[in-house]
């Protein structure tokens, strides 16, 4: 088989490359190691940029987020008991964000792939790539106990950051950057109406973080910060419920409407990016390249981003026979890459109860909340990266 530009991993960063490719006429194949079930069973971000909007927009597939999605102008952020709301939507110069699911935004975009009749193959066991240090990379994997062989110009690893992609590039030329926060998020989805419907919140607490969020108007996403270490197994609906209510402000604890859970799970915190994003003919993008903490709600909107300019770079490179977009990738991407991250850290930093943050490290959080919430220079700071940077 042969193909421009094969795309491994078909979560929302290999969709998106796939049809901002197709829309340009460069052909792609996808080639997924899971089932399309298990991809959408995988309950994950739920806020969307502007820009990612206007992405989905732009490749025909945004009817879903237009007709479903929950356009938010503020947010709120709870501590010492208290509710303050940020205005995000004034601060920003009338930007907002749109809860619309991951699970939604996967669909959406695999049904287009579907109707227009292009290649997805999923299923793929043990997925290599290979001589992507020259011009004639491949891609080799097992399907139906069958060997296959795509011969590509480019490889987009677009495979999640345990993917094979960031693994094969040869140690010394890809630097990692990571750390690791000692704690995780319990994550319960549950069809309740959300306690907020109109702006997401972020809570600090005694007993530590909790976010209240939503999928629609009748389903909700909680959560709450844990243990590393603790098992969803130990954590009846009840004691979520529990918890979740000590963590917010009476009002709003006494207003929540709990419900069966339909998932639990619990997610590790990490920031991680390595650099380049780019080694010969292969491209890293989304998580494959960098994970943010999901505090900032980064994760998918740079997944969105990163495809944003490699499509342009490799439509370029076909159209205009001009590699300055290819070479300028990794480049362009990391700068918007590093600012969310260091959001994502900044608001992990100030919302997150942590192992050593009594005594000063407490005050500090305290004082800095104080100062969020009090300061139109900080609200603004605060809202300016939460709908998300310029994609410039
Ligand atoms: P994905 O979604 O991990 O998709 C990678 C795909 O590659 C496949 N794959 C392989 N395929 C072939 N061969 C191999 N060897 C392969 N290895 C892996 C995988 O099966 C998979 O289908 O990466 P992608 O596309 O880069 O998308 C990134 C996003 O999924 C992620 O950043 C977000 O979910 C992060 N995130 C959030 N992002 C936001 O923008 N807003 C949010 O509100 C938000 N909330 C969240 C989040 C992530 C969370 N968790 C669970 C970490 C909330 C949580 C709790
Ligand atoms: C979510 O709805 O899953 C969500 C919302 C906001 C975040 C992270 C996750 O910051």
């Amino acid at each position: 088989m042969r193909t421009q530009i094969a795309i491994i991993g078909a979560g929302p960063a290999g969709l998106l490359l796939g049809a901002l490719l197709h829309k340009a006429g460069v052909d792609a194949v996808i080639i997924e190691r899971q089932s399309p079930d298990y991809v959408l069973g995988r309950i994950r971000a739920g806020i969307l940029e502007q820009t990612t909007v206007d992405l989905l927009n732009e490749i025909g597939v945004g009817a879903g987020v237009q007709a479903e999605g929950i356009v938010h102008h503020s947010i709120e952020l709870v501590f010492a008991g208290a509710r303050h709301c940020i205005d995000v939507q004034g601060l920003s110069g009338g930007k907002v964000v749109t809860a619309y699911g991951q699970t939604e935004v996967t669909r959406d975009l695999m049904d287009a792939r579907i109707a227009a009749g292009l290649p997805t193959v999923y299923e793929a066991r043990n997925v290599s790539i290979h001589d992507f240090d020259g011009s004639k990379p491949r891609v080799t994997y097992q399907k139906d106990g069958q060997n296959v062989e795509v011969a590509c110009d480019f490889i987009a690893g677009c495979d999640g950051f345990h993917g094979v992609c960031r693994a094969s590039v040869p140690k010394g030329s890809i630097t990692d950057y990571e750390k690791v926060y000692p704690f995780g998020w319990l994550g319960v989805l549950a069809d309740v109406p959300p306690v907020s419907p109109h702006a997401i919140v972020y809570g600090n607490s005694a007993r530590g973080f909790s976010l209240c969020s939503m999928r629609s108007l009748t389903r909700s996403r909680y959560y709450v910060q844990c243990p590393i270490d603790d098992k969803v197994q130990a954590w009846s609906d009840q004691r979520f419920w529990d918890e979740l209510r000590r963590r917010l402000d009476p009002a709003l604890a006494d207003a929540i409407i709990t419900g069966p859970s339909i998932e639990k799970s619990i997610a590790p915190l990490r920031s991680f990016v390595a650099e380049p994003m780019r080694f010969g003919s292969l491209f890293l993008a989304g998580d494959a390249a960098h994970i943010v903490p999901p505090t900032g709600a980064k994760g998918l909107n740079l997944a969105a981003s990163d495809v944003k300019y490699l499509s342009s770079a490799l439509i370029k490179f076909y159209r205009e026979k001009s590699s300055e977009g290819i070479d300028t990738y990794s480049q362009r991407a990391l700068r918007r890459v590093w600012k969310a991250e260091r959001f994502s850290w900044w608001l992990t930093s100030l919302m997150h109860r942590f192992p050593d943050s009594e005594g000063f490290g407490q005050k500090m959080q305290e004082a800095e909340l104080d100062y969020l919430v009090h300061s139109q220079a900080a609200s603004t700071t605060l809202a300016e990266n939460y709908v998300g940077l310029s994609l410039s």
